[in-house]
């Protein structure tokens, strides 16, 4: 994958909480082009896998459960210093931190359901595109 892709999802709480349209709307608006997009929920084996780096974190298990409990909407997107700009466009992963106008600010409900996820390196945004996406389903 290129490194002007990151890939993201919209997390359990801001899909139950109807912010999808608005978040795709940001997104879009920030200039990042959707290259992959779909609907889709996490099995508890998929959350360990995605989030295997925080398995001795105290958070672990809280965090499984609530990225399985519902369905997530997941993207590849494509920008010019795509990782960074995404991760301020987000902003902070605690909301409380995140900074006005940010996704995270206007969405999140707290540092643990924090509305969506980013990319943290290219590297990373490669392996997590290609855990949720075929080539087939990048335009
Ligand atoms: P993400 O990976 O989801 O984009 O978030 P991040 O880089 O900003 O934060 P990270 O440290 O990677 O944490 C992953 C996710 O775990 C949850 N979390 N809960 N209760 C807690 O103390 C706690 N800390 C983190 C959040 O959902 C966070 O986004
Ligand atoms: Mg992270």
């Amino acid at each position: 994958m290129a490194t002007n892709r990151t890939f993201t999802m919209i997390k359990p709480d801001a899909v139950e909480n109807g912010h999808i349209g608005a978040i795709l709307e940001k997104i879009s608006a920030s200039g990042f082009r959707i290259v992959a997009l779909k609907k889709t929920q996490m099995t508890q084996v998929d959350a360990e896998t995605f989030y295997a780096i925080h398995n001795e974190r105290p958070f672990f298990g809280e965090l499984v459960s609530y990225m399985t409990r519902g369905p997530i909407v997941a993207a590849i997107l494509e920008k010019e210093n795509a990782v960074a700009d995404f991760r301020t466009l987000i902003g902070a992963t605690n909301p409380e931190d995140a900074a006005e106008g940010t996704i995270r600010k206007l969405y999140a409900t707290s540092l643990s359901e924090n509305a969506v996820h980013g990319s943290d390196s290219d590297e990373n945004a490669a392996i997590e595109g290609a855990f949720h996406f075929s080539g087939r389903e990048m335009f």
